[in-house]
C-alpha cells in the first residue's frame, strides 16, 4: 500500500511544571505531529520533539527536513519498505527525531492495514512497561515530595534525578535526601547531561558510593575521550549514554571505544526500526539499556510503550514514560495512565498514537 502523503504539524501545549535539567529546559511541548497517510486513507501519526540542545533540531527544522526532504522521496514507496525508508532518510545526517517520527508513523499505518498491535509486530514480549519519573533541577526537599507524591499516587518506584549542576554538592545533597526520605526498595539513577567533568562525575560517585545508585547517565561530555573511558573503567555503577549515542552506529562506537557502558534507547530519536537495531546489538554484546525520555508527550509515550514492552531486553528495566504528567493538556485521543507502576500497551490495531482532533485543532500552530 503506497504512501500518498507524508506531512508535518507543528502544535504547541504549555507545561504546568517546567522541566529544568543541566543543558536545557522544557517550558511547552513545541512539537511537530508526523502524519502519514497511504492510499485507501490509512493514517499513522507520531510525534518529534524538538531538542536543539541534544540533537540541534528546532520545530521549524523538522517540519522542513519531513515536508521539502523526506516527502518527495518517500511518497510512492510502499508504507511495508520501511528499510528502504531508512536508507532514504539516512541520505541526510542528523535530524534524529524527525526521521524517528517518520518511522514510528509509518508502523502505525502498517499495524493498522494488519489489524494488529505493533508491539505485537515487534516482538510482543509483554502487555505493559513499568515507570521511572524523571525529576528535573529543584531543591532536594522538594525533590523528595514529589517522589513520594508520584509513589503515592502513580505506585513509582523509580526515579531519575537530573544533575549536573554546580557546585556538585547539590547533587550529592538531593540523591541523598531521596534515598534516605524513599527507602532502600526504591531505584534512583542520576542523567547530568554532560554538565560535569569526568573528574567532577569521579567526585559525586565517589560521594555517592553508599547510596544505591542504579547507574549514571551522560555525566560528561563523550568527546573528553580519555576522561570519560577512565569514568567508565573506574565507576562501580555503569555509565550510561544517551545523547552520545542518537543512532545505531554512535552507539555501538561508544560502547566498543569504552565511552559507556549502558544504552538509553529513546524511540523519538531512532523511531522503531532503528532502536531494534540498537537493541539487538546491545544485548548481543550483554550491554544493558533502558527506554529513555525525549521529555515525550502522550503521543510520544505511548510509542516508548509500544516499544519498550515489545522486547525483552527493553521490558527488563522500568521506562521514563511519565513526563507527560507535567503537561496542561495532550493529543492523544485515548489518554494514558499509569497504575501500580506501569502502563500498559494498548490494546489497538496500530501504535496507538490516534489523535483527538479537536485538541489538534486547538494546539496546533498553522
Ligand atoms: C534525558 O534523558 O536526557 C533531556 C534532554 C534530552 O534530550 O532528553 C531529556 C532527558
Ligand atoms: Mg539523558
Amino acid at each position: 500500500m503506497k504512501i500518498v502523503a507524508v506531512e508535518a504539524i507543528s502544535y504547541s501545549i504549555p507545561y504546568r511544571t517546567p522541566l529544568h535539567f543541566a543543558s536545557g529546559a522544557v517550558h511547552e511541548a513545541d512539537h511537530v505531529l508526523v502524519k502519514v497517510t497511504t492510499e485507501g486513507g490509512v493514517v499513522g501519526w507520531a510525534d518529534a520533539p524538538p531538542r536543539p540542545y541534544t540533537y540541534g533540531e528546532t520545530q521549524r527544522s523538522i517540519v522542513a527536513v519531513v515536508e521539502d526532504v523526506f516527502a518527495p522521496e518517500l511518497v510512492g514507496l510502499s508504507v511495508f519498505d520501511r528499510e528502504k525508508a531508512q536508507r532514504i532518510m539516512a541520505r541526510t545526517i542528523h535530524n534524529e527525531c524527525a526521521k524517528g517520527a517518520v518511522d514510528i508513523a509509518m508502523w502505525d499505518c502498517i499495524g493498522k492495514i494488519l489489524g494488529q498491535p505493533v508491539s505485537r509486530l515487534l516482538g510482543g514480549f509483554t502487555d505493559h512497561m513499568r515507570v521511572s519519573h524523571m525529576l528535573g533541577f529543584k531543591p532536594a526537599e522538594e525533590l523528595l515530595e514529589l517522589a513520594l507524591g508520584f509513589r503515592e499516587r502513580y505506585g513509582i518506584t523509580t526515579f531519575k534525578l537530573k544533575t549536573g549542576r554546580h557546585p556538585i554538592g547539590l547533587d550529592v545533597e538531593a540523591a541523598r535526601v531521596l534515598r534516605e526520605g524513599l527507602g532502600e526498595d526504591v531505584e534512583i539513577y542520576m542523567d547530568a547531561n554532560r554538565g560535569w567533568s569526568a573528574n567532577d562525575a569521579a567526585e559525586v560517585l565517589r560521594r555517592t558510593d553508599d547510596l544505591g545508585l542504579t547507574f549514571l547517565e551522560e555525566p560528561d561530555d563523550a568527546r573528553e575521550v580519555l576522561g570519560r573511558r577512565r569514568l567508565v573503567t573506574q565507576s562501580r555503577i555503569p555509565i550510561t549514554a544517551d545523547e552520545s549515542a542518537p543512532n545505531m552506529g554512535e552507539a555501538a562506537r561508544e560502547i566498543l571505544t569504552g565511552g559507556a557502558n549502558m544504552l538509553a534507547v529513546k524511540t523519538a530519536r531512532t523511531g522503531f526500526t532503528e532502536s531494534a537495531k540498537v537493541v539487538a546489538f546491545a544485548e548481543a554484546a550483554g550491554v544493558d539499556v533502558y527506554v529513555g525520555n525525549q521529555i515525550d508527550t502522550q503521543v510520544g509515550t505511548v510509542a516508548s510503550v509500544v516499544f519498550g514492552a515489545a522486547l525483552a531486553h527493553t521490558a527488563r528495566r522500568a521506562g521514563e514514560l511519565s513526563n507527560f504528567l507535567d503537561m496542561t493538556d495532550d493529543l492523544l485521543a485515548e489518554p494514558l495512565t499509569i497504575k501500580d507502576g506501569a502502563i500498559r500497551v494498548p490494546e489497538v490495531a496500530g501504535v496507538g498514537t490516534q489523535i483527538d482532533p479537536d485538541k489538534l485543532e486547538k494546539y496546533r500552530l498553522r
